[in-house]
């Protein structure tokens, strides 16, 4: 594996963990707030992302690359807002998208078509969670300011989440 491949995958592992333990901060802020559903909802791409930061890992060893297992700065934990709340996941599924499409550049400028197709799945994914992020924050734009509002959001937030990915 090149060298500047297995510092980039090695970067992403971080940010797949970093990813993993923001959602887990957020399903816990929720969870303490009452949001029951949104609490849900980051419990489980907490969860996802860690099995990205494992696939990454896995398929490093596979390749014969040396893995890092990085430590990670503290992630945001205090909100002010639902809006605040997603639109954090909107950032950051926009931040990893930034670095995949990074590791996609360098892999065609090294001509590793074997990680760049490993990498497809992850092009694929990040598409599917940013499209995620802003259709929920679209629902919360429409609800503005109404409390009852937030509870049929928390409420229905598994539903919207199987309706977009129908
Ligand atoms: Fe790892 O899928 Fe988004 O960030």
């Amino acid at each position: 594996m090149h060298a500047s491949i297995e510092n980039l995958l090695n970067d992403q592992i971080k940010y797949e963990a970093m990813a993993s333990m923001q959602y887990l901060a957020m399903a816990s802020w929720a969870d303490a707030e009452g949001y029951g559903g949104i609490a849900n909802f980051f419990y489980s791409q907490s969860e996802e992302e860690r099995e990205h930061m494992l696939k990454l890992v896995k398929f490093m060893n596979e390749r014969g690359g040396k893995v890092n297992i990085p430590s990670l700065e503290e992630p945001k934990d205090d909100f002010d807002s639902l809006n605040s709340l997603f639109q954090k996941f909107l950032s950051s599924e926009e931040f990893v998208t930034g670095k995949i499409n990074t590791i996609i550049d360098e892999c065609l400028k090294q001509k590793d078509y074997n990680t760049n197709n490993f990498m497809q799945w992850y092009v694929t994914e990040q598409l599917e969670e940013e499209a995620t992020a802003r259709t929920l924050l679209d629902k919360l734009n429409i609800i503005g300011d109404d409390k009852s509002g937030y509870y049929l959001f928390d409420r229905d937030i598994e539903s919207f989440i199987q309706e977009h990915e129908r």
